[in-house]
This record gives C-alpha cells, sequence and structure tokens, in this order.
C-alpha cells in the first residue's frame, strides 16, 4: 500500500498488504502461541503488559510524530493518543491477578466460575484513531489471556507496526501479539471467516460492521462493535452560552470531525439561537487549522482526497466556514451548515470538519430530535438545571453522555454506543467481559 502524507500529499512508504495465505499463517502462529500465552502466570503476564507500557511511554514522541506524517494528526492529538496506549495497557495489567471468577452456594458440593481467555482476537481498526483503538483493543485482550492478530486500515499502518516491534522488545512471546497490515476484504474478511479466530473486535463503519456481524452469525464467533456516530450537542437557554459556543467547535472539528463521537448535531434552543449563533462564528473561524505538526495547530488536513470529496458532498450553502492552509494537502474548512433536517448532513455520518445546527422549543423536542437517528453512540448536554441535566442524560439515547463538558474517553470508564452505533463496551472495568468467557463448575462433595 502506498502511504502519502495527508498535509502535503508526499510518498512517505510502502506497506506491503498480507495475501490471504500471509493471514492464515498470522493465525495460526496466533493460536499456537495462545496455550502457553494464557498459562504464564497472571503476575508474569501483567509484569509483561507494565513493561510494554513503559517501552510506549518512553517512545511516545516517535510514535506521535509517525501518527502526524501517516494520518495528519496534530501533534498534540498524536502526543495524547500514544500516551492513551500507554494508559490503557498500564489500567490493563492490574486485570491479570483480579479476573477473579465467583463461589456460588450449591447443594452437595461446590460451584464456581473462571472467567477464561476466548483465544485468538482479530482486531480490526480504521483508520481515524489507528493508536487509541489498536490499544483499547489489544491490551485488555491480551490481559486477559487472549492473543491478538490486529489488521490496522491500509490507510494508517506505521503506529501499529511499532507497538507490535514495541510489544516484542518488552518480551511478548512470538504471536501473542501481531500486526498484520492487509486489505479489509482479504485480511480483515479472513478474521471472520477463520475458525481459530473467537472473537472479533472491529471499529468502523455501520456498513461494514454489519457484515461483520452477520459472518460471524455463522461460526457464532464473539463480537464487539465500535460503529458510526451522529451525536448531538444539546444547549438549552439556561446554559453557560459563552463556554458552550467556545467549546463546541472542538467538540466535532477535532481530528478534522474524523471521530466517531464528534458532536455534528446541534440543538439550540429557540430563545437564545440567534446570540447563541452570534457567539459560535467567531469561535469556528477561529479554530487554527494548519500544518499538523505544529503545535500550536488545533485541527489537520482530512484523511485522503477521496475521503474529502466524500465531506464535499455534504456542503451546500454554508451558513459560515474557517479557513484552510493554501497549497497540497487535503484541507477542508470548518464548516457550519443550518439544517431543518432534511438534508443528508443531518442524517448521515459527515466523518469531517461540518456541523449543522438547528433550534428546538423545549425539553420534549429536543430530546425527539436527538433521538431521530440510527445511531447512538455519545451526546452532550448543556444547562445549569441538574435537574434537566439528569433527565435529558437519561433520555437520549446515547452510551456515553458529558453534561456542560464534550469528554468522552477515559480510559478506565466504559465507552462505546447504543442502537446501531454499536455492541459491547471498550475502556474501563467492563471490556474485559468481552475478552473472556464466564465458565461454570460443580463439585460433588461427599458426606463423611
Ligand atoms: P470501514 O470500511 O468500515 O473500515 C474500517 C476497518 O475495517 C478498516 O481496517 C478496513 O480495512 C476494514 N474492513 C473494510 N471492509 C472489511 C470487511 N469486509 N471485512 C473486514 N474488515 C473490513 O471504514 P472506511 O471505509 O475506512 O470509512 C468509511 C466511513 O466509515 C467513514 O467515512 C466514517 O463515516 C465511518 N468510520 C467510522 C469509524 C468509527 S470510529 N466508528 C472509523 C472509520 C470510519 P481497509 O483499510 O482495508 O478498508
Amino acid at each position: 500500500m502506498r502511504l502519502v502524507d495527508p498535509s502535503t500529499e508526499d510518498f512517505i512508504g510502502d506497506v506491503p498488504l498480507a495475501s490471504l495465505a500471509e493471514t492464515d499463517e498470522a493465525i495460526r502462529r496466533a493460536h499456537e502461541a495462545f496455550g502457553s500465552w494464557r498459562a504464564v502466570a497472571p503476575g508474569d503476564r501483567a509484569r509483561l503488559l507494565r513493561r510494554f507500557a513503559v517501552l510506549v511511554d518512553e517512545h511516545v514522541e516517535e510514535l506521535a510524530q509517525l501518527e502526524v506524517r501517516n494520518a495528519g494528526h496534530t501533534i498534540s492529538n498524536a502526543r495524547w493518543e500514544a500516551r492513551n496506549v500507554r494508559d490503557v495497557l498500564d489500567y490493563y495489567s492490574g486485570a491479570p491477578e483480579r479476573l477473579v471468577g465467583r463461589q456460588i452456594p450449591v447443594p452437595g458440593g461446590l460451584d464456581f466460575t473462571f472467567a477464561e481467555p476466548l483465544g485468538v482476537v482479530g482486531l480490526i481498526v480504521p483508520w481515524n484513531f489507528p493508536m487509541p483503538i489498536a490499544g483499547w483493543g489489544l491490551a485488555p485482550a491480551l490481559a486477559a489471556g487472549n492473543t491478538v492478530v490486529l489488521k490496522p486500515a491500509e490507510a494508517t499502518p506505521l503506529t501499529a507496526l511499532r507497538l507490535a516491534e514495541l510489544g516484542l522488545e518488552a518480551g511478548l512471546p512470538e504471536g501473542v501479539f501481531t500486526v498484520l497490515p492487509g486489505a479489509g476484504s482479504i485480511a480483515g474478511q479472513r478474521f471472520v471467516t477463520h475458525p481459530l479466530v473467537r472473537k472479533i473486535c472491529f471499529t468502523g463503519s455501520t456498513a461494514v460492521g454489519k457484515r461483520i456481524m452477520a459472518g460471524c452469525a455463522d461460526q457464532v464467533k464473539r463480537l464487539t462493535l465500535e460503529l458510526g456516530g451522529k451525536n448531538p450537542n444539546i444547549i438549552f437557554a439556561d446554559a453557560d452560552l459563552e463556554r458552550a459556543a467556545a467549546t463546541a467547535p472542538y467538540a466535532v472539528f477535532d481530528n478534522a470531525g474524523q471521530d466517531c463521537c464528534a458532536r455534528s448535531r446541534l440543538l439550540v434552543q429557540a430563545s437564545v439561537y440567534d446570540k447563541f449563533l452570534a457567539l459560535l462564528e467567531p469561535a469556528v473561524r477561529g479554530v487554527r487549522v494548519g500544518q499538523p505538526g505544529l503545535d500550536e495547530t488545533e485541527m489537520g488536513p482530512l484523511i485522503s482526497a477521496a475521503h474529502r470529496d466524500k465531506v464535499a458532498s455534504y456542503v451546500d450553502d454554508p451558513l459560515f466556514q474557517g479557513t484552510v492552509p493554501e497549497g497540497p494537502g487535503f484541507w477542508y474548512p470548518p464548516t457550519v451548515l443550518e439544517s431543518a433536517g432534511r438534508d443528508r448532513a443531518w442524517h448521515e455520518e459527515v466523518f469531517g470538519p461540518v456541523v449543522s445546527v438547528r433550534p428546538f422549543t423545549d425539553e420534549a423536542e429536543a430530546v425527539e430530535l436527538a433521538n431521530d437517528t440510527e445511531y447512538g453512540l455519545s451526546a452532550s448536554v448543556w444547562t445549569r438545571d441538574a435537574s434537566r441535566a439528569v433527565r435529558v442524560a437519561r433520555a437520549v439515547q446515547a452510551g456515553t453522555l458529558s453534561v456542560n463538558s464534550h469528554s468522552s474517553v477515559r480510559y478506565w470508564t466504559p465507552f462505546g454506543g447504543v442502537k446501531q452505533s454499536g455492541l459491547g463496551r471498550e475502556l474501563g472495568p467492563d471490556a474485559l467481559a468481552g475478552f473472556t468467557e464466564v465458565r461454570n463448575v460443580f463439585m460433588s462433595v461427599e458426606e463423611a
């Protein structure tokens, strides 16, 4: 695969894609490694993961620079992403000794449960957050005693390949964590059909996620899905409007909008609609779009020319837009659209720096509009009324909500969607359940 720097369009390298036979071989080796990896004493598995985290920490800058070149991420985001891999490894390095079962009272004997690993886990990672999404899958999977084969997106394999080297350097045995650059239709699809892959952890588009889910049915293969979002940012009239307007652009334009959590539907109470837009416009125009390697840059380019064309196809008659640098690079400006709810941009995941704004009259209408989507990943609610905040947070159908904030991701709290945004939870204490199977043993105890 020919890789280009999205901010310059310069060629940065070629990464060969795995064939079907190479994919099968990687899965075979991961299966072979599973028997001994699951038998590694929990404390030793924990130590290896901690050492892996230390090595990632020592290479944060290198990993971040790789992501700037390969994916066009801003350097400040890319450093956060590399540190997130470190933190997730650190967090789940606490898991191996704590994956305890239960002892359940029964007559005539003992009943106890085990949280057993599944086997080979196939991770399929998209191009928008190559490092964090890799870490969210591989860390809990390895901690629970599974082995992992990871297929990065074709366009963004570099940081995953480097992470695999760091894993080996940390002492992970061969075959425990393998990165396999390959095409979705070949390597990714083989993860789904190969009987030795016991679980798929997929992040990407809802369309591909549905196909993978159907494919997994054939073998009743375990599955975690993190899919798209069309996330509402709901601003009530009693909110701190200055803060809500100052933060709204970053809630959708971060990573150039290529974020499943992007708050791309802005719902504003009608009584403050004009005032809010007057505050929003300078905030949008003030987003610093530029060379991603510079510390002050807040938004970089899109991933590819084709993706920029797709994003542009949603925009017709913008209300206002920010600016982009001249010259090469896949740039698209921060864009605000006004919507009456009938346009594609209101309903579909644009996955670019485009936000649609629409007024609502009261709480009931805000909830109804927020829920008028097949997606349900994240949402923000802005109000100073604590009771309303709780009511609306409970009524909006989303897996990850924030009140007077846009924060969606902490490595120690659960993350994931409802409705067609996904299945299962990543991060936090919940993720381990997705990488283990509860097994129950009854042992008869004879009377003396
Ligand atoms: P997808 O096609 O869903 O790609 C995501 C990952 O799945 C990539 O690694 C891809 O490999 C792989 N894949 C593709 N087809 C597959 C198959 N049949 N079996 C197994 N794996 C397969 O997403 P995309 O085309 O890159 O982006 C399209 C749209 O999806 C975006 O515009 C955005 O709306 C959405 N998207 C959402 C997310 C999140 S975080 N929810 C992330 C990325 C994209 P290749 O690289 O070889 O295609």
